[in-house]
């Protein structure tokens, strides 16, 4: 039975001797650990412990990954990219499973690791910018025509405003740590602004976006970025690839590629709203798919940009009412930071909304000729 990460990393179907399991990179729901080997092929495999708190059905996850990458690299192979740098590789275990169960419960996988290459908590230039929004829009575009019934959820109601809502509400309510007297002005400004935030549920209820596959967990540091040439190499972090609206996957990375300063930022007075890494971001996500998104689409994106600082920092306020229960912290107001980060974010954004949409029509619309262009040529 195996007792440590390199006793764990041995029931995968790795050729050469397993040396080392170091812990590896900064997610916050996954144990994430790099594996050495010695006299094998690869130089390295990736090996994850997967948060069953977070996500109940590992089996259902990994069912998920399995078809999206497979799916992902045959695309590669067909336009003759490198399949093991430009998609996960899941290393199936011994036995032929996906993940493996140990004798505590707790649920692994592994992938091959991808090297020569880094993960930015934020973005350091408008190149970065637009190869994140290159590889996310991509993402999704190879993904439009998956064969095979509806994926999984992984999480439901995982962006929905009205769940969300409603757990931040109980927490307020049954304060279980007692932290909410600390805490008015942060759930204030959370509460007076829930009215606003219904947009992208609105319409998805009345039928006016359609539903399509969303990565759904798009920070900047879920794509590797080439060390050498900063292009953008592989998304990564599956766990919650599931059904979702085009918008999540543009709001949520907007969030993290826009900011100034890190997701984590104690100081308010350095989170600031980068306009034109909004614009390269944007350039790069619209240049992959203005060509298939519908304008009802593509004009929540501005609105999709603000959604996202609000619903992630009041998920991180929810968990610090909460006891710091959901997301990996390092102190014990670390969770409230974050809250309060993501809301001078919002308020940097609410600033330069009308900026926002007037880009969004801009771009799209450049794309939108580009791309009719470029396919009345082919
Ligand atoms: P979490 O859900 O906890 O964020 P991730 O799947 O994002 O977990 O993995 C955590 C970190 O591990 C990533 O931010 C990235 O730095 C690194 N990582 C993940 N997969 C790979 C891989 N296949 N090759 C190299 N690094 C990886
Ligand atoms: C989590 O797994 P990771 O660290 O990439 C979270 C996201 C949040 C993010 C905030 C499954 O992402 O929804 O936006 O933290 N993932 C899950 O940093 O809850
Ligand atoms: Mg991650």
């Amino acid at each position: 039975m195996p007792s440590s990460e390199v006793d764990v990393a041995k029931l995968f179907d790795i050729t050469g001797r397993v040396t080392a399991a170091v812990p590896f990179g900064d997610g916050h729901i996954n144990e994430t650990y790099r594996v050495a080997v010695d006299g094998g092929p690869r130089s390295g495999y990736l090996l994850q412990q997967i948060n069953t708190r977070v996500f109940t059905d590992p089996a259902g996850v990994m069912e998920n990954i399995a078809r999206v990458t497979n799916h992902i690299r045959g695309k590669c192979v067909e336009a003759g990219r490198d399949p093991d740098r430009h998609s996960l590789t899941v290393i199936s275990a011994r036995d032929g499973a996906r993940c493996v169960v140990d004798e505590h419960g707790r649920a692994w996988r592994m992938y091959l690791f991808i090297d020569r290459t880094v993960g930015l908590g934020v973005a350091d230039s408008e190149t970065t910018a637009r190869e994140g929004g290159r590889a996310f829009g991509e993402f999704q575009r190879l993904l439009r025509d998956l064969p095979g019934a509806r994926l999984n959820e992984t999480i439901p109601a995982f962006h929905n405003i009205d769940h969300r809502l409603e757990q931040f509400r109980a927490a307020v309510a049954e304060d279980p740590v007692a932290r909410a007297r600390d805490t008015h002005r942060e759930i204030d400004e959370y509460g007076t602004r829930a009215h606003a935030m219904r947009e992208i549920l609105s319409a998805a209820e009345a039928g006016r976006i359609p539903e399509r596959i969303a990565h759904n967990d798009t920070k900047l540091n879920n794509v590797l970025i080439d060390e050498a040439s900063g292009r953008a190499v592989c998304v990564i972090d599956l766990d919650t690839v599931m059904p979702g609206y085009s918008m999540y996957d543009f709001g949520d990375s907007i969030r993290t590629v826009t900011n100034t300063a890190e997701e984590d930022e104690r100081d308010p007075g350095k989170v600031g709203f980068n306009m034109g890494y909004f614009t390269a971001f944007s350039e790069g996500f619209l240049g992959e798919t203005a060509a298939f998104l519908t304008p009802d689409e593509i004009a929540l994106f501005p609105f999709a940009a603000k959604f996202f600082p609000y619903i992630m920092g009041l998920r991180m306020l929810t968990d610090f009412l909460n006891g710091d229960v959901y997301y990996k912290t390092r102190y014990p107001t670390h969770n409230l930071v974050r809250a309060r980060s993501q809301l001078a974010l919002l308020r940097a954004m609410e600033n330069r909304y009308d900026e926002m949409r007037a880009e969004i029509a801009r771009v799209s619309r450049a794309c939108y000729i580009t791309n009719s262009r470029s396919s009345s040529r082919t």
